[in-house]
């Protein structure tokens, strides 16, 4: 796990507040703060999407990032990273992570904007902590922004933030993004607090979504509010005109995520140091040298679909279709919420599936799952995205999946072939892929063979659709992204201030 340094340490703390021009506010800092049992701290990158997406977009501006430091009860001082990044915590207590993290944000609005795959709990007082917390977010970043400094605001965990920073903060201008899906009016309908909700949201100047379809949900949404509603869906741009009754308007727009590409290429480059070392080859060969290795890595979450595709391997093994003397399936499964129920529930079923298909199909000293319940190192990841032959995505839904992407960016060959869910975002853009249904095992299955033969039988069409994947996330990545959004925002601004 990588560490980042804070020059805190050495006593360069931040000086003065107010001065940042361009702040981002997320739930999570990039890091989070470890406390030892002989109370030694240490700070560790930390997990999801998020993180992955903004942090090279803070550190090539050398913005400002606030946020929930990973522990609670505790507000390290701001400090600088060794990337030039300023982190500006923002103390949560533990009835904050119960009640606003836990709660609210994992128990009751994640289930619900990825269209009930378990159902959302609404409870009073998780709201009251989400609108207390919302709070204490928007008053941190109206004490660190620099007069009509730009703040972006990061996803369902803050979407009072907006709102509340408009009354704090008239000079700033505020954009958000939704890094999860926006779900149909019906079901976001059934939020207790949806037009409390659905307003603080609305005093952005941009909400930039992943998809045509999350927008489309919330322009239909709005409509149903009776706001006025102009200009047309498009990529990257800010198309549509929400105009409120109170005269301010705001810019919507579609702006898919994506990876660091240029990262990922210098962290295979250094990779070859180790590879001159048969690093791979030696990871190949501990495996048992199967001829084909799938590989699945998520955090360890409902939506992400783990247990149907290790359903969909166990049933390949059962009928023959795959030989466990030929094939192996890496599942990385980086630990997720833990206190929730149906996170444990989750865990404890796919573990459960990981020991049972071992127990049928493994040697001695030749498992056929690898299972690893923890976070690996970015170059580690690399070289299992390299290692696999058939990458296996299949989320019941996602926003975007940027796993996805990552594997495709370590494939500058061509080889190997990607199995990813039709309601992942990234299906939208990866169209070369072997699609399949998540719900559907025999869609998964269908799919697995069709990548496991097309890569024997057919190598030369599997090229050129890898070959096309590869094209597409190299010419998009995450900095079109953050352009893309940040130059929309900044035309608007522009507009407003004419
Ligand atoms: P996540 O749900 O966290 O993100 P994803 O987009 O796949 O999902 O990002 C996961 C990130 O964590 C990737 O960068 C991956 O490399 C990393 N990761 C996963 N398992 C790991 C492991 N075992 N070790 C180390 N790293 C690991 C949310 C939304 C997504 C959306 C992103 C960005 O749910 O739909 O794509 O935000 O907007």
């Amino acid at each position: 796990m990588s560490e980042t340094a804070p020059d805190s340490a050495d006593g360069n703390v931040a000086s003065g507040t107010g001065d940042n021009s361009f702040v981002v506010v997320a739930n999570r800092l990039p890091v989070d703060m470890i406390i030892e049992s002989d109370g030694t701290k240490s700070w560790q990158e930390s997990p999801g999407g998020l993180v992955s997406a903004v942090s090279p977009v803070l550190e090539k501006h050398q913005g400002c990032w606030v946020g929930w430091p990973g522990v609670t009860d505790e507000a390290p001082e701001p400090f600088r990273t060794e990337r030039g990044v300023l982190l500006h915590p923002v103390e949560l207590t533990q009835h904050d992570f119960e009640e606003f993290y836990e709660g609210f944000s994992n128990a009751t609005l994640w289930p619900l904007y990825h269209n009930l795959i378990v159902t959302p709990e609404f409870n009073r007082s998780w709201w009251d902590a989400y609108r207390d917390v919302n709070l204490r977010f928007a008053t941190e970043v109206a004490s660190v922004a620099a007069p009509g400094a730009t703040v972006w605001v990061q996803d369902y965990q803050l979407q009072l933030v907006p709102g509340i920073l408009r009354q704090l903060r008239p000079d700033l201008t505020i954009g958000f993004f939704l890094h999860i899906p926006f779900p149909p009016p019906d079901i976001y309908r059934q939020l207790p607090w949806r037009s409390e909700m659905l307003r603080g949201l609305l005093d952005a100047d941009l909400i930039g979504f992943h998809l045509e379809s999350n927008v489309r949900n919330f322009v239909e949404l709005c409509r149903g509010y009776d706001m006025e509603v102009s200009g047309e869906i498009k990529v990257r741009e800010a198309g549509i005109t929400i105009t409120l009754p109170n005269g301010h308007s705001l810019g919507v727009g579609v702006f898919p995520i994506s990876i660091d590409t240029s990262a990922i290429a210098a962290t295979l480059a250094a990779d070859t140091h180790h590879e001159s070392h048969g690093e791979l080859e030696q990871m190949h060969h501990n495996m048992g040298s199967p001829s084909t290795v799938f590989l699945g890595v998520d955090r360890l979450d409902y939506t992400k679909g783990i247990l149907q595709r290790l359903l969909a391997f166990e049933e390949l093994l059962d009928s023959g279709a795959l030989d466990p003397k030929e094939v192996a399936l890496v599942q990385l499964a980086t630990p997720s919420r833990e206190r929730i129920d149906s996170y444990r529930t989750t865990r404890s079923n796919v573990e459960e599936a990981v020991g049972r298909i071992n127990g049928r199909f493994s040697q001695i000293g030749r498992p056929v799952v690898h299972y690893q319940h923890r976070s690996v190192t970015k170059d580690v990841l690399m070289r299992y995205y390299r290692l696999a032959d058939v990458m296996l995505v299949t989320p019941f839904r996602d926003g975007m999946n940027l796993v996805a992407k990552e594997f495709v960016a370590t494939r500058a060959d061509s080889s190997g072939a990607l199995v990813l869910s039709e309601f992942a975002g990234a299906a939208d853009e990866l169209t070369q892929a072997h699609l399949c249904n998540p719900f559907d095992i025999e869609d998964i299955k269908k799919a697995m063979l069709q990548a496991t033969w097309g890569l024997k039988n057919n190598p030369e069409a599997m090229k050129e659709r890898m070959s096309a994947m590869y094209n597409q996330v190299m010419e998009h990545d995450v900095d079109l992204w953050a352009n893309a959004f940040l130059g929309a925002l900044g035309a608007l601004e522009q507009k407003h201030s004419v």
